[in-house]
């Protein structure tokens, strides 16, 4: 029997994929399951020839550069792969895989979660039924914008992006997007392109930030692009807190310029911006858009192809940076 490859595990996984790993690798786990720091990273990379991480380690320049040469692959646990410096490992003969198309649809899901829970105030009618505060029925209370017949604008038409607009249309609303080129007629499905975001935004009721995080990007929803909405507008983020400058966007909300917003992922997760909090029309989940059984396997399940791939003389399926 050939040698397992030695892979260096930074996170707890679901029970199936730790089995796989497990039977295929000679695994060494973080048993605390504690977000490792840089210095823990380095060390636990050393003597493995594969690394199965998270979004929550940070892979940054100093990191990678500092990683033993025997490190050949690094294979993240999520689609989004902003916590590593892609091309520092390039440069050091490292590839990159993540996991595209398994988590489209959980995260479409949850997106569509976020637009209705944003819109219908779900996280003020929770609290006034929680704590007691529902007194009788009232006609005029807890009234939300409708759907049918709106603008959605949808900022990134990957997997994710498409996969919110076959949902969105189905409650009736019109999709404009803007990406950074124009979509095949048939994945367009009569969708409205707009080459500028600034063109797109006084046009939609509603927001989807579905895109990668990129240095580019930072901010991309700031005080200027948040003031070309209309007043009343809703905005949704399930793709990554560092596209919102959350000054702005808490500003906005308090105005009422912006009517409502549903989050599901923050910068700085989970030490996200506490004034959220506060607001009543901030409707706020931690980061649970994947968390579906079948897709968190099915990550991990990506994950372990992509080292199979690489560890058997195949290219990796998912390489990111080759
Ligand atoms: C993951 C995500 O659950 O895959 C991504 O990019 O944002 C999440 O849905 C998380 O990153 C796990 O590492």
């Amino acid at each position: 029997m050939p040698e397992k490859p030695v892979v260096f595990v930074t996170r707890r996984l679901p029970g199936a994929v730790e089995a796989r790993a497990d039977r295929d690798y000679d695994c060494r786990w973080n048993e605390t399951d504690a977000v490792l720091g840089a210095d823990d990273l380095i060390e636990g990379a050393k003597g493995v020839r594969g690394i199965l991480t998270c979004s929550t380690e940070r892979w940054n320049r100093e990191v990678i550069e500092a990683l033993p040469d025997e490190v050949e692959i690094i294979a993240t646990f999520s689609v989004g792969f902003d916590h590593i410096d892609a091309a520092a490992a390039e440069a050091k003969g490292i590839i990159v895989t993540n996991t595209p198309d398994v988590l489209t649809e959980a995260t479409a899901d949850i997106a569509m979660l976020c637009l209705l829970g944003a819109s219908r105030r779900v996280h003020e009618a929770q609290a006034m039924l929680r704590e007691g505060r529902w007194e009788r029925w009232n006609p005029s209370e807890l009234l939300g914008p409708g759907l049918q017949g709106k603008n959605l604008g949808i900022v990134g038409m990957g997997r994710i992006g498409r996969a919110f607009a076959t949902r969105a249309r189905a409650f009736g609303l019109n999709i404009h997007y803007h990406n950074r080129s124009r979509l095949a007629p048939e994945q367009e499905a009569g969708a409205t392109y707009h080459e500028a975001l600034s063109t797109m935004l006084p046009e939609v009721k509603f927001l989807s930030l579905n895109c990668p995080a990129t240095a580019e990007n930072a901010d991309m929803l700031n005080e200027t692009t948040l003031g070309l909405l209309p007043k009343g507008a809703v905005v949704v983020n399930t793709a990554r807190g560092a596209l919102i400058d959350d000054d702005a966007l808490i500003a906005a909300l308090k105005s009422g310029h912006v009517a409502a917003a549903g989050l599901d992922v923050f910068k700085n997760e989970p030490a996200f911006d506490r004034r959220y909090l506060e607001l009543p029309n901030a409707f706020l989940l931690p980061h649970i858009g994947s968390s579906t059984i079948e897709t968190r396997d099915g990550m991990g399940f990506r994950c372990l192809d992509n080292l199979d791939a690489h560890f058997s003389g195949r290219p990796a399926p998912d390489a990111v940076n080759r």
